[in-house]
């Protein structure tokens, strides 16, 4: 494991500027290093998950936010990811290590190299077998829950439990994504101790943030242990840094609304 953040090496600015790292905290102390680029609060659940682990875990970053459009090869979305990154999609992390320029793109890649950079934020579990399933469950969530995340699109701002009902009703499949998350919060919270699903917030709960807010707009019948751990996540400062700032928005984006048509006005 790269421990430059232990050593308290240098890590450079967007510009390619030294920047000191913090030997006490492993967050950058100084200036801005890192540039996060991000797509609309309200719709990205992808965007969500690095801006709360760094936000949570007090990292400094600059923030882009380029907004959706129709995401067309020649769309302004595009247009102005192609500079940034080879996949054209948001999560994107820019920094400058050791004097040269970095991009990490892919949500999963950001939070290792987060890891690996500011390892005294223990954002994985410093112990190696809880490690070993924090990666596990961070790992599901990435590549999985398919059905979840096509019946029950990000949308912070709504408000959809007549929907969330029907869809659970009729697709068993999103049921079962549904009783695989739940299980696998109680399993980890159970052998944890909680608060959160490995002791203190960490990787694993940033990529499972989403989804307590996905269940929030759906209305998915929760028992009292997954209650307590979705209000635990939703009081983090930086999700609800994140709620808000969404909900400022106002950007109603018909692409990614297949349950509305116009807002609701939510204050949620
Ligand atoms: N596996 C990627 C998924 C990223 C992703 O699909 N991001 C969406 C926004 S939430 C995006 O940029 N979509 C634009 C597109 O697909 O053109 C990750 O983990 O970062």
């Amino acid at each position: 494991m790269d421990d430059a953040g232990e050593r308290g090496d240098t890590i450079h600015g967007p510009h390619g500027e030294a920047r000191a790292d913090d030997k006490g905290t492993g967050a950058v102390a100084m200036g801005t290093a890192l540039t996060l680029y991000i797509g609309n609060r309200n719709y990205s659940s992808w965007s969500m998950r690095p801006w709360v682990l760094m936000r949570q875990a007090g990292i400094d970053f600059d923030e882009v936010m380029v907004r959706f459009d129709s995401q067309a090869p020649d769309s302004e979305f595009k247009r102005r990811l192609a500079v940034v990154s080879p996949t054209g999609k948001v999560p994107v992390l820019g920094a400058v290590v050791d004097g040269s320029p970095l991009v990490v793109w892919d949500t999963l890649a950001i939070a290792e190299f987060l890891a690996e950079r500011f390892p005294a934020l223990h954002l994985w579990p410093a112990q190696p077998v809880s490690r070993a399933r924090a990666r596990s469950v961070t790992a599901e969530m990435h590549s999985g829950f398919t059905a979840l995340r096509s019946r029950f699109g990000f949308n912070v701002e709504a408000e959809l439990p007549q929907v969330g009902q029907r869809a659970l009703a009729e697709d068993p499949a999103l049921r079962a994504d549904v009783a695989r998350i739940t299980q696998m919060w109680h399993d980890c919270l159970a052998v944890s101790g909680g608060p959160f699903l490995f002791g203190s917030f960490g990787i694993a709960d940033a990529f499972y943030a989403p989804v307590v807010l996905r269940f929030r707009t759906y209305g998915v019948p929760l028992d009292a242990a997954c209650v307590g751990y979705a209000r635990r996540i939703v009081e983090c400062v930086a999700v609800r840094e994140w709620i808000d700032a969404a909900l400022a928005e106002h950007d109603f984006l018909p692409f990614y609304e297949p349950y509305r048509s116009a807002p609701q006005g939510a204050s949620r």
